[in-house]
C-alpha cells in the first residue's frame, strides 16, 4: 500500500472551500434544496431509529479513557414515603418537598454520566487533529480543558444542519455475511460494487452509512473488547471517495468509522485525520443500522430521509445523537 496519505492529505483538504470562518465543514454541501429534495423521499412514513441503548451494559469495560454510561435515580418511587415523614425534613429542600407533595403529584428524575463519545454519536471537526492546527486552520491551542472555541458541535447544532438525504451501503449483505470478518478493510472500491449491487447512486450532500454488522455482533456476543479492538472499517483510501462524491457526513455501525487496526503502521486514525482535520467532514460511530438494513433489503430502497441533530453543548469535540431514517 503506497504511504502517500500526505499526498492525499493535500488533495482532499477543503480549507478556505467555505470561508475563512467557516467550522461546519462538508455539511455546507446541505443546501435548503437538498433538505427539501430529502423530505420527498418519505413516502410510506415509517421511521427507523439509529440509535445503540446508552447502558451500563456498553461495549467500554474494556477502555482506559472512556466509560459505559452510568445513569442514576434522583428521585424515584420509593421517595414517595417522604411524603409522610416531611415534618423532620427542614430547610429549603425539606420546603421543596413539602410544596411538590402536598397534593397527589409524585414524579421521577434521574441523571446520566457518560463520555459523550461512548455512544452513538458525532465526531466534531474539533475531535482529532495533527501538528496542532484543527479543520479550517484554526489553531489546536483552541481545544482546552474548559472546552473548544472553535470546531464546537454546537456549530453544527445551531444551524440544525443535519437534515439531508441518507443512503445505506450494506457492505456486509453484498457479501452474503451477517458481518465483516474482523479486521475487514472496507475499500473505496468496495464501496463502489456496494453501491452498484443496491442500484444506488451517492449525491452531493448525502449523508453516507456504511454497515459491517458490526454492532450487531456485539448486540449477539456482548463481548467490548472483540468490538472494540477487532473492528471492521473503512480504509484511510476511502477519504478520496468521500472527497470525490462531496459527501457531507459518513457513520458506521462499528466504533470508530474506520478499520483496527491501522493500515500503516505508527499512524492509528488516520482515516481522522483526512476526514475530521483536512475535509472538515464528520463521523458517526456507533450507529444502529441492523433494523434499517432489513427494511432496505426488502423494499431495494436504500434512500431515505435522515434527520440526525446533534445535542447543543456549546465547547464540545462531539455529541450523543439520536438518529432517524424516515422512508
Ligand atoms: C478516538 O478514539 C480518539 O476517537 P473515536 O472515538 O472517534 O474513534
Amino acid at each position: 500500500m503506497p504511504d502517500n496519505w500526505r499526498e492525499v492529505a493535500s488533495r482532499v483538504r477543503n480549507w478556505g472551500k467555505w470561508g475563512d470562518s467557516d467550522q461546519i465543514g462538508t455539511l455546507n454541501y446541505i443546501t435548503p434544496e437538498k433538505i427539501v429534495a430529502a423530505s420527498r423521499l418519505v413516502k410510506r412514513g415509517r421511521s427507523f431509529p439509529l440509535c445503540a441503548p446508552f447502558e451500563a451494559d456498553g461495549p467500554w469495560s474494556g477502555s482506559f479513557f472512556r466509560r459505559n454510561p452510568i445513569r442514576l435515580m434522583v428521585v424515584h418511587g420509593g421517595d414517595e414515603q417522604i411524603a409522610d415523614h416531611l415534618e423532620g425534613f427542614g430547610g429549603s429542600v425539606g420546603e421543596a418537598f413539602k410544596s411538590l407533595y402536598q397534593g397527589p403529584m409524585r414524579f421521577a428524575d434521574d441523571v446520566i454520566v457518560m463520555n459523550l463519545q461512548s455512544g452513538t454519536q458525532w465526531d466534531a471537526l474539533s475531535h482529532v487533529w495533527y501538528e496542532h492546527q484543527l479543520y479550517n486552520g484554526y489553531p489546536a491551542s483552541a481545544v482546552t480543558g474548559l472546552g473548544t472555541t472553535k470546531n464546537g458541535i454546537e456549530k453544527v447544532a445551531e444551524r440544525g444542519q443535519i437534515v439531508t438525504r441518507g443512503v445505506l451501503l450494506d457492505v456486509a449483505r453484498k457479501n452474503g455475511l451477517k458481518h465483516l470478518a474482523p479486521n475487514t478493510v472496507v475499500t473505496p472500491e468496495e464501496l463502489d460494487a456496494t453501491s452498484r449491487a443496491q442500484n444506488l447512486r451517492v449525491e452531493q450532500g448525502d449523508v453516507v452509512l456504511v454497515r459491517t454488522g458490526w454492532w450487531g455482533r456485539f448486540v449477539e456476543t456482548r463481548d467490548g473488547g472483540a468490538f472494540l479492538r477487532g473492528s471492521p472499517g473503512l480504509s484511510w483510501r476511502c477519504a478520496e471517495w468521500l472527497y470525490d462524491n462531496k459527501v457531507a457526513a459518513v457513520a458506521v455501525d462499528n466504533v470508530a468509522v474506520e478499520v483496527s487496526p491501522a493500515e500503516i503502521e505508527d499512524t492509528p486514525l488516520l482515516l481522522h485525520l483526512l476526514t475530521l482535520r483536512e475535509m472538515g467532514l464528520m463521523l458517526g460511530e456507533i450507529w444502529a443500522l441492523d433494523e434499517l438494513a432489513t427494511d432496505c433489503a426488502q423494499d431495494m430502497i436504500y434512500e431515505f430521509m435522515l434527520v440526525a441533530q446533534p445535542l447543543l453543548i456549546p465547547g464540545a469535540v462531539g455529541s450523543p445523537v439520536a438518529p432517524l431514517a424516515i422512508k
